[in-house]
């Protein structure tokens, strides 16, 4: 299992110090109980050297033909999370597979933490060919694709299962293909993974908990509405914005995987958080339709396995880590509350009026037969 920092890299040292801390489950749901040094870090911490990180599996053995003859070139592969989350660890797979399958010719410089622009900038920088490949979240992309809109919807997909198989299945395909002419070309879907919600003011188990909360949203009309109707203040803002913004108290909470709160260091400006999994959000790996366009059929053929073989990884990797991520945030002092199913319940029926006011603009036909795919109907 994968516990050491990628070989390309080391970890930075916020993720080599999480992960020396030891998990401490705090009775009755994970809380930050200063008295049972819930914090991390100072005299009282509870965590002890020596306790592993994230066991994450290594990546697959690279297998496949060696392509030695053609061109040799760089791929920028700009990302909006930081260089320890599943989706940087991923990229640095991809990586891997494309240097050793192409004897070294094509080589992927990695740029995350939103060095290079937030999603919808990245994908602008595609279209115009100063950068190659990105992988932002579906949300800000329904802009060029309007029925990713689908994967806006709350409580859609119950498992991660259920949504790899609409994903990658003719419906996904569908989605991939209408990026054909738009100067990006969608090669595969990962996992950004289940929302969470965080903020500063209060624990929330309740929509009523939500009445009232500033909330950063992703750029996208159907996240502002799910908060809107949840009675929050919603604030559309691009990711590389969010973490200043919860420290200058611009807006109280956002929502995101445990995985990418962690590694965005969310918790460090954000006290509660709530176990909401209130949308299941892809990724979407894109490369510029011009610059795949231009090189040899090997090498679309070689870059399509390998975006494929990084897709499965990133999501094997984003769901072993989701509950240590989880458990880590409690340890360091965030008062984590999980819901019960009747508490679940209550989000998911106050949130249903998004898919009626939705219907017509997403494809009342496309989402009855996702929802008939997935016995909902
Ligand atoms: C990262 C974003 C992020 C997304 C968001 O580029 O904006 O909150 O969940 O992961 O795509």
């Amino acid at each position: 299992m994968r516990s050491t920092p990628f070989r390309r890299r080391a970890l930075p040292a916020s993720f080599i110090l999480a992960s020396m801390l030891t998990v401490t489950a705090c009775g009755g749901g994970f809380g930050g109980d200063e008295e049972e040094g819930g914090d991390n870090g100072g005299d009282g911490a509870t965590g002890t050297a020596g306790a592993s990180g994230p066991d994450l599996s290594e990546p697959p053995e690279i297998e496949g033909e060696v392509i030695s003859d053609g061109e040799s070139y760089e791929i920028k592969y700009g990302i909006g999370l930081a260089e320890d989350s599943p989706q940087a660890l991923s990229v640095d797979y991809f990586a891997d597979i494309l240097d050793e399958r192409s004897d070294g010719r094509i080589t992927v410089s990695l740029f995350p933490n939103s060095q290079v622009g937030d999603d919808l900038q990245m994908m602008n920088n595609l279209q115009s060919g100063t950068l190659e490949m990105t992988m932002p979240s579906t949300s800000p992309a329904t802009s060029i694709v309007p029925e990713l809109q689908l994967f806006d919807l709350p409580f859609l997909f119950p498992t991660p299962e259920e949504a790899d198989a609409v994903l990658d299945g003719e419906i996904g395909q569908s989605m991939l293909d209408s990026f054909e002419g738009s100067g990006i070309k969608g090669l595969a879907f990962a996992e950004n993974g289940y929302r969470q919600l965080t903020n500063s003011q209060h624990a929330v188990s309740s929509p009523e908990d939500v009445q009232g909360l500033d909330i950063r949203v992703m750029e996208n009309p159907i996240q502002v509405s799910i908060w809107e109707t949840l009675g929050a203040n919603p604030t559309s803002m691009a990711f590389g914005e969010v973490f200043s913004a919860l420290e200058q108290g611009v807006v109280d909470g956002q929502e995101n995987p445990w995985s990418t709160i962690l590694t965005s260091r969310f918790n460090e400006v954000q006290d509660y958080a709530s176990e909401t999994r209130h949308v299941y959000s892809p990724f979407i790996i894109m490369i510029g339709e011009e610059f795949y366009n231009g090189l040899s059929e090997e090498d679309q053929q070689l870059i399509q396995e390998a975006a494929e073989q990084s897709r499965d990884y990133q999501r094997q990797i984003s769901r072993e880590m989701d509950t240590y991520s989880k458990e880590q945030l409690a340890s360091q002092g965030m008062e984590v509350t999980e819901l019960s199913e009747e508490e679940l319940a209550a989000f998911q029926e106050a949130t249903q009026p998004v898919y009626e006011q939705w219907r017509d603009e997403i494809g009342g036909d496309l989402i009855d037969s996702v929802q008939e795919e997935l016995g909902q109907r």
